[in-house]
């Protein structure tokens, strides 16, 4: 039998080899009821498949008690002070497995652990002939901190909905909860407002390189939400202004100063477009777009970028970003910006921050992203140099972009920590972890899965598990555990970076 190996690494985990593993066969049940239901079909979902077996997910009220073979999810709100609203405890053993938490999202991250515990090819969408044990154990696991977010950038390249949720079921693996989607750029503009045709018209025409384009529909990106929902991820969308607006300033005219629709886009410059920050039309197209969004998302949160905005007239930029914010707020949602925001002393009450400078603050950007802090709001950390997953992980790697002090290895992006960046930031102005996927390069859900893993299972441990001793992280062991992924990613169909080889040999 295996050793237990999981990422991100369990706050608590015994494996007690001593005791006979969990075996999975023809008869076994999942037994769920109410909400942990739900969670129980997710679960048999990922099981069926691979084994063949029925897995039928039965009420434990009114069925035979669980037996050895059998899986329970139990849901009890009593455990919510030691388990918080995410955690869970796992036991694995002969005389079955049990998941338990205080709710279903505290279940689902049970279920990403117990799929570790099982041969990799528990994974594979065909049925396969495997002895389907997991190794007796208990897991007691809550995660550090509340944000564990991935990005992916739709609007320098266009992913349909397809893809979009295909990224979403292999992120959920490293108990990843956010998905900021970046659906606004130069380059194109993804997600339909009413009354404003053109932005996904003229607006979405295009992409980096000069592909088609594409945009969601109203009913794709409720459909991306909901996927995302029952998976436990909120979709955080990022429109970004005022920089980095090239797309809109092409499909309507009146958003220029000179009354002059621009050209699409399809280079990788980045800082030349901004919105007339002035102008009537420029705020009444805010608030059509804000009010759209925010109805189109039932998450607490809308990004309104800030980056880069490198032509809006550096004194009018705060005075910007103070009225987006609080026009946000006026919509209903809890406004986040990219770390140069800060440059406004009257953000919205409770403006989040994401800093993007590196694990050594540059220039200003520590005193940035401060300021969220010093009018109440809380960060986000997406340190470029090792949380970037659009650099290239080294001189071989085919796509990426080598800014950001890159490459960035997979060490790179595993070795840092998030207290130790900003002076005085500590986890309780935290928020959270997130790595964003620009894709100026990227061009396929291929090319996604590259870039992404495993670097964002390195960041998704640092998102989730209990801060490390002061010696820092162990990487032996975490490239332990990650070694061991690779057979879990062949059989997931993901191609993930390989720099020392292990998919080609016979590593379980
Ligand atoms: C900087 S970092 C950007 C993006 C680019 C990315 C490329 C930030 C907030 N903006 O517009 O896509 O670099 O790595």
């Amino acid at each position: 039998m295996s050793p237990v190996r999981i990422i991100p690494q369990p706050t608590d985990l015994h494996a007690i080899a001593s005791e006979t593993p969990f075996t999975l066969v023809e008869s076994s049940r999942i037994l769920a009821t109410g909400a942990a239901a739900s969670v129980g079909d997710l679960l048999a979902g990922i099981l069926r498949p691979s084994t063949g077996y029925r897995l039928p997910v039965q009420d434990p009220t009114d069925s035979d008690p669980a037996g050895a073979a059998d899986i329970t999810l139990h849901l009890d709100p009593a455990d919510a002070p030691d388990l918080g609203a995410e955690g869970y405890r796992l036991v694995s053993a002969g005389d079955g497995a049990t998941l338990t938490a205080a709710t279903p999202a505290g279940l689902f991250y049970a279920v990403q652990s117990l799929r570790q515990l099982f041969p990799a090819a528990i994974e594979r969408r065909s049925v396969q002939s495997e002895a389907w044990q997991a190794p007796a154990a208990v897991i007691t696991d809550r995660p550090r901190f509340t944000w564990r977010g991935a990005m992916l950038d739709v609007a320098r390249h266009f992913f349909d909905p397809d893809a979009v949720k295909h990224f979403i079921d292999e992120i959920v693996l490293f108990k990843i909860n956010v998905l900021h989607l970046h659906l606004t750029d130069d380059q194109g503009w993804r997600i339909p407002i009413t009354g404003r045709p053109e932005l996904t018209g003229i607006g979405a025409s295009t992409e980096v390189g000069g592909g088609p384009g594409g945009s969601y529909t109203e009913e794709e990106y409720a459909d991306i939400v909901a996927y995302a929902a029952e998976r436990f991820i909120t979709v955080v969308p990022e429109i970004d202004v005022p920089g980095h607006t090239n797309a809109a300033l092409s499909a309507y005219a009146d958003l220029n100063a000179d009354d002059t629709a621009r050209e699409p886009y399809t280079g990788i410059d980045v800082g030349f477009s901004s919105l007339d920050v002035d102008s009537a039309s420029t705020w009444q197209f805010l608030d059509e777009i804000f009010r759209s969004v925010a109805a189109q998302t039932p998450g607490p949160y809308l990004h309104i970028g800030g980056d880069e905005s490198h032509t809006t007239p550096p004194e009018q930029f705060p005075g910007f970003i103070a009225r987006a914010t609080a026009l946000v707020a006026r919509h209903g949602k809890i406004p986040i910006a990219w770390h140069e925001a800060g440059r406004s002393r009257d953000l919205a009450p409770g403006t989040i921050g994401q800093y993007w400078s590196f694990v050594e603050p540059q220039e200003n950007a520590a005193e940035l992203a401060t300021s969220f802090v010093e009018q109440g709001g809380s960060l986000i950390l997406s340190p470029a140099d090792v949380a970037y997953l659009d650099i290239t992980y080294d001189e071989s790697t085919p796509i990426g972009q080598a800014w950001a002090g890159g490459p960035t290895s997979v060490r790179d992006a595993y070795e840092w920590e998030p207290g130790a960046i900003l002076a005085g930031v500590t986890d309780d102005a935290i928020l959270g972890v997130e790595a964003p996927l620009w894709t100026e390069t990227v061009a396929t859900p291929a090319d996604i899965d590259f870039l992404t893993f495993p670097r964002l299972a390195a960041i998704a441990e640092i998102a989730w598990s209990v801060a490390p001793p002061a010696q820092g992280r162990d990487w032996e062991h975490f490239s332990g555990r990650l070694d061991s992924w690779y057979p879990r990613f062949s059989a997931l169909g993901i191609s993930a970076f390989d720099p020392s080889g292990v998919s080609s040999s016979t590593l379980e």
